[in-house]
């Protein structure tokens, strides 16, 4: 397949509600809509990327920036004829695992669409349905999470994670164990914490908690065991993993029991399977996290969580959890019983919106050879 023509959209999407984490609070979500044209078909990716280098070091300019500059040159008007192929044209670009994300996931929907096929198939998934958990940022107050969480679990949402920081931990999970003694929970920290806090660890162990997500340093694999070998409860890391080679180290290291996989901070589909297939090997379970994706992102991700290994409620929602209004059609919804349903048309299996995405597209550029 060649790549005829491509078009990046930086867009500006509205959340319905205020994300807060230990490093940001984001309001809007800056993201790159990435489209590629090949064969009279037209494929969407999506650089998921942050206004602010504060959850990676990428940011939606630098995305931009690696797009322009050398990876659409790469592919443009290139024969290529398999994933591994495309990978190899991005390898001499170290990292910007985001900005490769946009151009590879779009080079997928191409592929699948020009095959006829669901992407998930392509990728070598077989579930019909995945099972969908809600990630809640920090509140202002308790009460308002306890009134959040109970929202979320009446729609059928299979797991609640909240975000922790220091100040908002072990009382916040106290209270929340209180009124939903058995609701499947977890914690993300986002790196908010050192080894010194072991203890505050060793304590999170009486909460019968499902994982606590990136406790240390964002690029740690190291305490990460240290920590793992003291306590009771899973880690899972986020962050830290942006590599197959992380994972294998993670692994061999015993520095999480459990990995979150984002394509976006993996650098695509085809980094986030191997990924899958290591943790696989090593019987160790992995779930698809998000970097609240616009429809077009979570497509992506909602086709990689069918792989079979992806054993845990994954961090993909409806897309009412996040946008008054997506740019896909239909927007994800989610099932009475907590499920979202895999797509079975060809391609990422939802059509996109173009008037809405014209309407919150702030900066749009195409490319021709
Ligand atoms: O750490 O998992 C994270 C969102 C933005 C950046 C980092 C994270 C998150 C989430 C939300 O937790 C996941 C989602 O619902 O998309
Ligand atoms: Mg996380």
């Amino acid at each position: 397949m060649r790549i005829e023509q491509v078009q990046l959209r930086h867009i500006k999407l509205p959340l319905v509600h205020p994300f807060e984490t230990s490093f940001a609070r984001e309001t809007v979500r800056d993201i790159i809509i990435v489209k590629a044209w090949a064969e009279g078909l037209v494929g969407y990716g999506e650089s998921a990327s942050m206004a602010e280098p504060f959850y990676n070091y990428e940011t939606t300019e630098t995305c931009w920036h690696i797009q322009r500059d050398f990876l659409v040159p790469s592919v443009l008007d290139r024969e290529v004829s398999d994933d591994k192929e495309l990978m190899e044209l991005f390898a001499p670009v170290r990292g910007h695992n985001m900005a490769k994300t946009g151009l590879e996931e779009a080079w997928w929907d191409l592929l699948a669409k020009g095959e006829g096929q669901p992407l998930s198939h392509l990728l070598g998934g077989g579930k019909a349905k995945i099972e969908s958990g809600v990630s809640i940022g920090i509140q202002d107050s308790v009460e308002h999470l306890l009134e959040r969480i109970g929202f979320f679990l009446e729609q059928g949402y299979r797991r609640i994670k909240i975000k922790i920081k220091p100040g908002w931990d072990i009382g916040v999970v106290e209270r929340v164990r209180q009124v939903f003694p058995d609701v499947p929970l977890m914690l993300d920290a986002n790196s908010a914490y050192t080894l010194a806090d072991v203890e505050l660890f060793k304590a999170l162990d009486d909460y019968n908690l499902m994982m606590i997500e990136q406790p240390l340093g964002y690029d740690d694999i190291f305490d990460h065991a240290k920590l793992q070998s003291q306590i009771k409860t899973a880690l899972c890391l986020d962050e830290s993993i942006t590599t197959p080679e992380h994972a294998r180290w993670a692994i061999e290291l015993g520095s999480c029991r459990i990995i979150n996989i984002k394509p976006g901070r993996v650098g695509g589909l085809y980094e986030a399977r191997r990924i899958h297939d290591i943790c696989q090997q090593h019987d160790m379970p992995v779930w698809c996290g998000g970097l609240l994706e616009s429809g077009i992102g979570r497509a992506h991700n909602v086709a990689l969580c069918s792989l079979p290994n992806f054993r845990l409620p994954a961090d993909v929602s409806a897309s009412n959890r996040y946008y008054a209004q997506d740019i896909v059609l239909p927007p994800w919804e989610l099932n009475a019983d907590g499920t979202i349903t895999v797509p079975t048309e060809p391609g990422i299996g939802v059509e996109v919106d173009e008037e809405l995405l014209e309407t919150f597209t702030v900066k749009n550029q195409t490319f021709r050879p």
